[in-house]
């Protein structure tokens, strides 16, 4: 029998996971939708075959709902997945896990008392295909062991409501992700530097910024973020170890010579950048949870990147180098990441 999802949020890309689900992904159904615009649920619903319903509880609470899709506003995630995690039931939330590090902590806590993991937190990146064969490479020791890494996260633009904040809590967290899971160590400080902001946005937004981090093996990591950068999506990420480099290349396009010139397309878009990545991590999920069980990016790493994200934000705030603070890893969480 197919796993039987329910969906909180038919936004953008609560809209884009059901499609992946009913469309995509191998073993599953979307059986519930809820939203708190009713008439997205209600389309989104019909079009996936599921009932629309009224509230999230209502969702989570369904006898015949074996998981569930948290993709409303990162505000709200925390409630949905304790609800879920309290009823026994796999639960999918994309990022954050929780906007606040204490709501993330009562997630750790409830899942060690159910006993086995249930969460997996959208990190899709883990499951991009450059970045695991970046990973392999840095795991056998290729380029000797790392020293810095070099990353860049650019947008072609972002809407009057992106605040400086966000630079950390909605875009680079992707980046203190997949950091923390590429060189298998924690991020212990954060700093920010605040160049010339470009001109070709917003007055009150601080863009670009360049993040600074340590991990607590002393490796040196700076992440640029700029959300304005006109061009395109670009995400880069360099390794520098102790006998090479080793470089994210860039997605595969084809090079035209025409007119004189060579020219290679940018992807401007984060869905066409990471579309399979996305469509991994969902099929990853679907396994998991027909098994009752959750794999990938944990509650853990969800707790650990709010953490690293109040830190950044308060370096932001202040110009200072900032400790993360951060409880240490419970046994329950230790192990192989995928
Ligand atoms: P969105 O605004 O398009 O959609 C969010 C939806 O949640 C809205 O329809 C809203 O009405 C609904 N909602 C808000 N509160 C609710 C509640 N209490 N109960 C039910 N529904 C509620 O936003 P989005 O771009 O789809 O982002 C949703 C989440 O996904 C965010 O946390 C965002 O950070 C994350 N996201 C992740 C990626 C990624 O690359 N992994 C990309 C985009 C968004
Ligand atoms: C968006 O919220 C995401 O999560 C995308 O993955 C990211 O790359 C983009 O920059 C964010 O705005």
């Amino acid at each position: 029998m197919p796993l039987r999802v329910g969906v909180i949020g038919a936004g953008m890309i609560g809209q884009e996971h059901t499609r992946r689900l009913t469309t995509v992904v191998i073993g599953a159904e979307v059986v519930a939708v809820t939203d708190l615009a009713a008439d997205r649920a209600g389309l989104l619903a019909a079009e996936a075959g599921a009932r629309p319903h009224a509230s999230g509880a209502e969702v989570v609470a369904r006898p015949d709902v074996d998981a569930v899709l948290v993709t409303s506003w990162g505000p709200t995630h925390a409630e949905y997945v304790l609800a879920a995690v309290a009823a026994g039931k796999p639960v999918f939330c994309e990022k954050p896990l929780a906007t606040d590090a204490a709501d993330c902590l009562r997630i750790l806590q409830a899942e060690t008392a159910h006993g086995r993991r249930l969460v997996q937190v959208g990190f899709m990146r883990r499951y991009d295909d450059a970045y695991r064969r970046l990973k392999r490479l840095v795991d056998a020791g290729d380029i000797g062991a790392p020293l810095i890494v070099h990353c860049a996260h650019r947008n072609p633009t972002v809407p009057v409501s992106y605040t400086s904040e966000m630079a950390m809590l909605d875009t680079a967290i992707h980046e203190v992700d997949v950091l923390r899971w590429l060189l298998d160590e924690e991020i212990v400080s954060a700093q920010v530097l605040t160049p010339r902001p470009t001109r070709r946005r917003f007055d009150h937004l601080q863009d670009p910024q360049l993040m600074l981090f340590e991990t607590s093996g002393g490796v040196r990591v700076d992440v640029e973020v700029f959300v304005n950068c006109q061009y395109g999506y670009d995400i880069r990420c360099e390794v520098v170890g102790e006998t090479g480099v080793a470089r994210l290349p860039d997605p595969a396009r084809p090079a035209v010579r025409q007119d004189g010139r060579e020219g290679v397309a940018v992807v401007t878009d984060w869905r066409e950048r990471f579309g399979d990545a996305f469509d991994a991590e969902i099929q990853a999920w679907v396994d998991a949870a027909s098994a009752g069980t959750a794999t990938g990016p944990s509650a853990w790493d969800g707790y650990a990147a709010t953490a690293v994200g109040d830190a950044t934000v308060e370096a932001l705030k202040t110009g200072e180098t900032v400790p993360v603070d951060m409880e240490p890893r419970p046994s329950f969480y230790s192990g192989a990441q995928q």
